[in-house]
């Protein structure tokens, strides 16, 4: 019996040392030590030993038994080990790759546009102010020389919350409202940037769309005033070469009123199809404060003079870019949007 169990003892020893997975030893332990095992049954037969005899054996058995235990519990450890080693050296991390770029965001073509106007206006003097998109109809229109039932309204297709409340059509109920903070103080030089709404859709106009317009108010202010400034604002905006014109329009708000053009940015003036084949593009409109407007916020129009401009940011964004829908401001594919 003695022998038997060192032949078993050996046998297990060299399976313990060739054993190559976890599994395979938990195997061998289950086959040596198990409940129906070969070291198991072998003791079962002991009862058939001399009574002399048994305590050797016994004790023997015992010792193969703790020296088993002990190689199959080395072995899973020692191939625990290796099996994460080989893991680790397959995950190893090479810090010395370059690292995944973070999707970066950024502005809005918009508010790009929106930020080089301001930017261009704070340098020239003038003040940022903004005020409520759902106005009084006096801030809208009265105050502005618009009568009730004038037609002059009809140029502003207005959505109406009630009968003295709507969406403003313009930013010029921010300049009534300043003109009322401040009157009769000058001089007074702002810019009013933001949300405009007029019910108006197409592939040049959105029923919400954002405006930049100023005005400047002071004893002295000319046409020439005026004319300084923008020719300030569109070099700066499109280049030192671009030419600027007056052409003579009509608001209620201003007098004498003008259209100003510029010198067509895609071809230089030569004439293409973006200017029509003028060699002009209109992108501002601009005149000098209308008396009456001036009085009724509290300016005595014989002392002061002003003059005012109104632009569209998506317009000038439009020329710069070469976009030529509106709607691609509006619809927020990522595609469109990376671009700026
Ligand atoms: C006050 C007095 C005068 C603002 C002005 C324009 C001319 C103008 C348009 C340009 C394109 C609007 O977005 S657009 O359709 N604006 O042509 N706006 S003068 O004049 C004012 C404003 C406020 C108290």
């Amino acid at each position: 019996m003695q022998e038997k169990l060192l032949e078993i003892a050996n046998e297990a020893e060299r399976a313990i040392e060739r054993a190559d997975t976890v599994e395979a030893v938990e195997e061998l332990r289950i086959r040596y030590l198990g409940k129906k095992g070969v070291l198991t049954q072998l003791l079962r037969g002991m009862g058939a030993l001399p009574a002399a005899e048994r305590p050797l054996v016994g004790k023997l058995a015992n010792e193969v038994k703790v020296r088993l235990e002990s190689l199959l519990a080395d072995r899973a450890s020692t191939l625990k080990k290796h099996a994460k080693a080989r893991k680790l050296a397959a995950e190893r991390i090479d810090v010395t790759l370059p690292g995944l770029r973070p999707f970066l965001g950024s502005l809005h073509p918009l508010t790009v546009v929106r930020t080089e106007i301001e930017e261009i206006f704070l340098g020239l003097g003038f003040q940022i102010v903004e005020g409520p998109e759902v106005e009084l109809d006096y801030y809208n229109f009265e105050a502005l020389n618009f009568p009730k039932d004038h037609p002059a309204r009809d140029m502003q297709d207005t959505f109406f919350v009630s009968d003295e409340v709507l969406l403003r059509t313009h930013t010029s109920p921010v300049q009534v409202r300043t003109f009322e903070k401040t009157a009769p103080a000058v001089p007074v030089k702002i810019i009013a940037p933001g949300k405009v709404y007029r019910e108006d859709d197409d592939a040049t106009h959105s029923p919400m769309f954002h405006q930049v317009e100023g005005f400047a108010v002071d004893t002295h202010i000319t046409l020439a005033d005026l004319k300084g400034v923008l020719n300030s604002f569109v070099r700066e905006m499109y280049g030192e070469k671009t030419r600027m014109r007056f052409r003579p329009s009509f608001f209620p708000f201003t007098e004498p009123s003008a259209e100003v053009d510029i010198s067509c940015v895609i071809c230089g003036g030569r004439g293409c199809r973006v200017c029509a084949h003028t060699g002009w593009l209109e992108i501002l409109g601009a005149g000098m404060i209308h008396p009456r407007v001036l009085e009724v916020s509290g300016y005595d129009s014989e002392k002061v003079s002003g003059f005012a401009f109104g632009m569209g940011i998506e317009r000038i964004a439009m020329l710069k870019y070469g976009v030529d829908n509106i709607r691609l401001f509006f619809d927020n594919d990522i595609r469109f949007l990376a671009q700026f």
